[in-house]
């Protein structure tokens, strides 16, 4: 594949307002929608490369804040960049820092021009600018660079809403303005707003007229619950050019991911299946199951009968069930491997059934199944 213009997002099919379609990158082909697994800290925890490739992900998120601060963005830009430094050859979305530095980071000093903080690890000072965000993320070779943004805690009122929203598109105008454009490369917008349909008009509009390669949506799945997160979606996501890619940041669980694509999202992330899955936490066909749970000790089925993992092929419930009780690595690693293949499941069957015009009927299907096992 050669691609010339920049980062390129192509529709094929529309159910609704489900979308499914192509992102071409420098490094490789993205079929949407799409889960992108979290690989914070230059990797998918407990995964090397050739495993996250296996689980069918076919783009990986990388963190500014957490390179920054180690091993170093210039140090990640001599060891080749973060694609050479992981091994992993396909496209890279990387977050920019500012929602990071307010989650993690200790005694931060917001200013106009950026955030001044503290490192989580070890205290040490950093700065965080449009530009210096940016930068770093040249240096460490993402795809897809995101905007500096300020992400507020739920709730907000809506004069916090409007001066961290206004603040968010005076830093997007910068970021588009550092950001270097290469073929293959994109810079995404980010909304911001709150719950508020007239600030996340006026989100909307500043990033449609500074122009991006994408449209995220953020400040959601902060607290405010998934009905909550829905109602700001149905005003939300038709707010962002039907032309490009939209993606929801942070987001979710499978119940999330599938009520976001209902509404026209296309692109996500999230620990949760990697978080819970060191945690024994499985998600499954049937809905979630905690491994640690004695009711599995003995169990010789398989975790997941419709998946075909390693996890679900190779070993029973009850060997997963040891391995947790014992703390074993592997327990951890194959959880997952299980989880993150799940996702990708998930994402492939709801891009399956909106390309067969059978949205609608094959998610509520899909939904069904999960009452089935909740714990
Ligand atoms: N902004 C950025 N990263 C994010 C968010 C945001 O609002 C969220 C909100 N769920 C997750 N990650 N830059
Ligand atoms: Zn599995």
């Amino acid at each position: 594949m050669t691609t010339h213009g920049p980062l390129a997002w192509t529709c094929q099919c529309r159910d609704g307002h489900a979308r499914a379609g192509t992102l071409r990158t420098a490094h490789g082909e993205v079929p949407t929608p799409v889960f992108m697994p979290v690989g914070t800290a230059g990797t998918v925890k407990g995964m090397t490369a050739d495993n996250v490739r296996a689980t069918g992900a076919s783009i990986v998120l990388g963190n500014t804040y957490h390179l920054m601060l180690r091993p170093g963005a210039e140090r990640v830009g001599r060891l080749g960049g973060l694609h050479r430094m992981m091994d992993w050859q396909g496209p890279i979305l990387t977050d920019s820092g500012g929602f990071q530095v307010m989650s993690l980071s200790k005694l931060r000093k917001l200013d106009k021009d950026g955030v001044t903080f503290q490192s989580h690890i070890n205290g040490e000072r950093f700065r965080l600018t449009p530009e210096r965000s940016i930068e770093i993320q040249h240096l460490l070779d993402a795809d897809i660079s995101m905007c500096f943004d300020e992400c507020i805690p739920y709730p907000a009122t809506h004069d916090e809403a409007a001066r961290a929203m206004r603040l968010s598109m005076d830093w997007a105008a910068r970021s588009r303005a550092a950001f270097t454009p290469r073929a293959g490369y994109g810079l995404f917008g980010i909304q911001q707003g709150g719950v508020y349909a007239d600030l996340r008009g006026e989100s909307a509009e500043a990033l449609k007229r500074i122009g991006f390669e994408g449209y995220a949506i953020g400040g959601l799945a902060v607290g405010e619950g998934q009905e909550e997160m829905f109602r700001v979606l149905d005003f939300s996501v038709g707010m962002l050019p039907e032309t490009h890619p939209r993606y929801l940041m942070g987001v979710g669980t499978p119940s999330d991911l599938v009520g976001a694509v209902a509404r026209g999202v296309d692109m996500f992330d999230c620990v949760i299946p990697t978080r819970s899955g060191r945690t024994g936490r499985a998600y499954t066909s049937q809905g979630v199951l905690n491994l640690r749970n004695a009711r599995h000790a003995e169990d010789i089925g398989p975790l997941d009968p419709d998946c075909d993992c390693p996890a679900c092929t190779r070993h029973s419930r009850g060997y997963l069930h040891h391995l947790f009780k014992a703390a074993e690595m592997l327990g951890p690693i194959l959880l997952t491997w299980h989880n993150i293949r799940y996702y990708q499941t998930l994402m492939a069957r709801l891009r399956a059934a909106i390309l067969a015009g059978r949205f609608a009927e094959k998610a509520t299907a899909i939904e069904a199944g999960w009452v089935r096992a909740q714990e």
